[in-house]
């Protein structure tokens, strides 16, 4: 199969996940930086040492046919407090590595907010309190307008859905919360609100270049499609997870459909869901001011009933079949047979990215044009001779390049790929076993090493035949 000539092939970054010197050159501190010291898990630095090595990996880009890289601004590198003062090395630094990007014909693509709201904020509430979404609203004017010759393409928020659920549910993101789907909600509507905020101040300010928001998208699947309780379970998890965000996105209110699972939902906490009228005469008049959707893809997940109580148990360590997901009034997400995993028990489903590609194109023909902004294989890589035979993380990417394909040749507006990740980095709550990039990484001595998948991509991203 074949991709289209200008399809972009990019790599993904996070600021917090490679930048290191995360407590350095005047960044103020995150909610991680606590979390993670608290829990004696891993630490952030020095991570990949992007910010240091940058030059080293924009060379690799080029070298190997990676024509764009997403990476995101630390907002507490830009302001320490997450308002006030502006930290000018920050700036100066995301300025010479934007140059950089440019030298090496990559063209960057910039995540204003990736799971790193600064701490003086995240303490008082995270996005749970309007203040966040004032502050975040400044910190993205300000972007807009300090990197207006660096950048063209913008997306405002990396993956609503995890990050507040990772908060509030699952709890393996700080404050470490679990079962508050309540709060969960709260917290994916105002960061929409945010969002709504930042890409009318974008339109406002009639730049040049484009914006849109990135979603985590995992399509649900009844795991017996004959058990009307399992349709309605995955029917009710799709509405909480995805289309409250897409019908936010590109509707700008929230479906009946939506309405009547986040209703049922609330109903089980005697709560109501009430968001305030200006917040969607906002979402209205953002809608049409989206060019574009990033989706985040790795996999999909085969769902039945659940009405016990929740119970969830997040394999981040790679013992695989060691993950419990179960929701009261929402699923219980099944291993499937015939389905494999990853070692962290993430199903491999390809089609699952082309279903939810169609789904966008007929739910929302508002959509304009979409990038793969994340996809790609975690894996314990075993670096031998000085490189690392990936062959299961090419045969993931693959595959799923070849259903992206097919639905480009369905009337699928894609524009790009971006496979998580670039290089190795930190993984929020699994660590540094957790290996994604193309290029391996010797954490101890930051040395660069480019696997297999780093040749396959180069050749895929020359001849785009997959
Ligand atoms: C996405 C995040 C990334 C990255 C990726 C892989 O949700 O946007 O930041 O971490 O998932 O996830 P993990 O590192 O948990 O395997």
């Amino acid at each position: 199969m074949r991709l289209p000539k200008d399809f972009i092939m990019g790599g993904a970054t996070a600021a917090y996940q490679c930048e290191g010197e995360s407590k350095a050159h005047g960044k103020g501190r995150v909610a991680w930086d606590d979390y993670l010291e608290k829990q004696g898990w891993f630490s952030p630095d020095p991570a990949s040492d992007f910010y240091h090595k940058y030059p080293v990996d924009l060379d690799l880009c080029k070298q190997f046919g990676v024509n764009g890289i997403r990476i995101s601004i630390a907002w507490s590198r830009i302001f320490p407090t997450g308002e006030g003062e502006v930290n000018q090395e920050g700036v100066d630094f995301y300025h010479a590595m934007f140059k950089k990007c440019r030298e090496n014909g990559v063209e960057p693509f910039i995540t204003l907010h990736h799971f790193d709201t600064p701490n003086e904020l995240h303490k008082n509430g995270d996005f749970l309190n309007p203040h966040t979404i004032d502050c975040y609203e400044r910190y993205a004017k300000f972007c807009f307008e300090e990197f207006k010759d660096d950048i063209r393409y913008w997306f405002t928020f990396n993956e609503i859905w995890p990050v507040s659920s990772g908060q509030y549910i699952t709890g393996t993101f700080p404050p470490g919360e679990k079962y508050d789907v309540v709060k969960t909600v709260e917290s994916m509507h105002n960061m929409m609100v945010a969002h709504a905020r930042a890409v009318i101040a974008f339109e406002e300010g009639g730049y040049e270049g484009q914006i849109g928001i990135i979603h985590s998208l995992e399509t649900k699947y009844p795991y017996d499609e004959k058990k009307p309780g399992d349709v309605l379970a995955a029917e009710r998890e799709d509405a909480l997870t995805n289309q409250f965000l897409l019908d936010a996105t590109f509707l700008g209110y929230y479906s009946e459909n939506t309405l009547k699972h986040i209703n049922f939902l609330y109903e089980l906490e005697n709560k109501t869901f009430a968001p305030k009228e200006e917040d969607m005469e906002l979402l209205k008049k953002a809608a049409a001011c989206n060019d574009y959707l990033g989706i985040n893809y790795y996999q999909s997940h085969f769902v039945q009933e659940y009405n016990g109580e929740s119970q969830i148990h997040h394999n981040g360590t790679g013992a695989k079949g060691t993950s419990v997901y179960r929701l009261k009034g929402i699923s219980e997400h099944m291993f499937k047979e015939g389905i494999d995993r990853t070692d962290w028990d993430w199903l491999i489903y390809p089609e699952g990215l082309y279903d939810q590609i169609m789904r966008i194109k007929k739910q929302y023909p508002n959509y304009k044009a979409i990038y793969i902004t994340e996809n790609g294989m975690g894996y314990k890589d075993d670096f031998k001779d000085s490189t690392v035979d990936d062959e299961p993380r090419i045969d993931y990417i693959k595959r799923h390049l070849q259903w992206i394909a097919k639905a480009i040749e369905g009337g699928a507006n894609v524009k790009g790929y971006f496979v998580w990740s670039l290089m190795d980095m930190f993984s929020w709550s699994n660590g540094y076993n957790k290996r994604y990039g193309l290029f391996y990484i010797d954490f101890e001595t930051q040395e660069r090493y480019p696997k297999k998948s780093a040749y396959w991509y180069k050749e895929v991203s020359e001849t785009k035949e997959v």
